[in-house]
């Protein structure tokens, strides 16, 4: 009978939760009031059948529940029950998916009016390109991405020539009720662009350009996130896109660099100073949430005067940090591990540029 009563108490609380509880999506910034329309169905008909489904195993407990003088009937097949059975789940099932077809294809059906903004996601953040004044952006490709070229833009492509470069901030703007067509890329791994108030996402995918597209309804200031576990530093891919009226936006766009204009005065990363470019890659790389600067014990060795420092490694014997150490312990972490760490970290591949701002860095040069 406990069982039973647990059982039913399960139900009761769980229905009660869900009218009472306060959590529930936050209030929607685009026109995909659609897409909380089918997760909404797939709640109430989940929901149905999870109080059926437990209401009927109380049922079932509390009415054959052992009884010395009752014998249980064999009975392996019920064809009758079968049939019904099947019949109901298809017709649940369809029920909770067809609507979701309806809507993925308006997802992906971009109007003609809208614009375009091309995303990049790598690990671990994000940088994004308008089309400028011609309203078309130039071609890209991972073949001409360069530390001063980040987004990879075609250099020879005259339509890529104005094309609108956010490389460093990680803030998107959007102007209200415009159509605008997100073009997502990724420089390495899986990410997923998801911004929880447009009730959009998307993968985004090496080596293909996915999309859809979607109009801004709400002003305001809202978080971009990774919705994909794409490494170590995924917990800090985050970005934030602002919704504004069209004036604000213009205001805004024109103020951003173009790529020709980024290019002749040195790519991106122009007048950023060695240290400040290892500072960005050892936050971007996810480095320092294993690796303190202040002296603090963390899951690696602090960089706090990691410099000409001695250490005694696992095996015993003592290295003076140098530069060459550090390049090993970058490129191939295991190689010798300092006594008292795990191996842990994992290899990164970076180009010498890279390799050469993260020492930088690390020895305080140029600070
Ligand atoms: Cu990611």
């Amino acid at each position: 009978m406990a069982v039973v009563i647990v059982l039913v108490l399960l139900v009761v609380g769980s229905v009660i939760f869900t009218f009472v509880s306060p959590y529930w999506f936050t209030p929607i910034a685009s026109n995909w009031g659609t897409i909380d329309d089918i997760l909404i169905l797939t709640f109430i008909l989940t929901g149905i059948v999870f109080v059926l489904v437990v209401l009927f195993m109380a049922w079932a407990i509390h009415k054959y529940r052992y009884d010395k003088n009752r014998r249980s009937a064999y009975e392996p097949e019920n064809n009758k029950l079968e049939w019904w059975l099947t019949i109901l789940t298809s017709i649940a099932v369809i029920a909770m998916l067809a609507p979701g077809l309806v809507v993925w294809n308006d997802f992906i059906t971009v109007p003609e009016d809208a614009h375009e903004v091309d995303v990049l996601g790598q690990q671990w953040h994000w940088a994004f390109r308008y089309p400028g004044e011609d309203g078309v952006l130039g071609t890209s490709g991972v073949q001409h991405i360069t530390f001063a070229n980040p987004l990879g833009v075609n250099p020879d492509d005259p339509n890529g020539q104005d094309d609108i470069l956010i490389a460093t901030s990680q803030v998107m703007h959007l102007p209200m009720d415009r159509p605008v067509k997100i073009l997502l890329r990724s420089k390495d791994v899986l990410h997923d662009f998801y911004v929880p108030q447009f009730r959009a996402k998307m993968d985004m995918i090496p080596g293909q350009v996915s999309y859809f597209w979607l109009t801004p309804i709400r002003e305001g200031t809202f978080e971009i996130l990774c919705a994909e576990l794409c490494g170590v530093g995924h917990y800090q891919m985050r970005g934030k896109v602002v919704v504004e009226d069209e004036a604000s936006y213009q205001t805004w766009l024109t103020t951003q660099p173009t790529f020709a204009e980024t290019m002749s005065s040195g790519g991106v990363d122009a007048g950023v100073s060695l240290f400040d470019r290892g500072r960005l890659l050892a936050e971007g790389q996810g480095c320092l949430s294993c690796h303190s600067l202040d002296g603090s014990a963390g899951v690696g060795p602090t960089w706090q005067n990691i410099f000409g420092r001695s250490e005694t490694m696992a095996d015993g014997s003592v290295i003076v940090v140098d530069e060459a150490y550090l390049r090993e312990s970058i490129i191939n972490p295991n190689a010798k591990v300092v006594e008292g760490f795990d191996p842990f970290m994992p290899p990164y591949d970076l180009t010498d540029e890279e390799l050469e701002a993260i020492i930088a860095f690390m020895r305080g040069e140029g600070e």
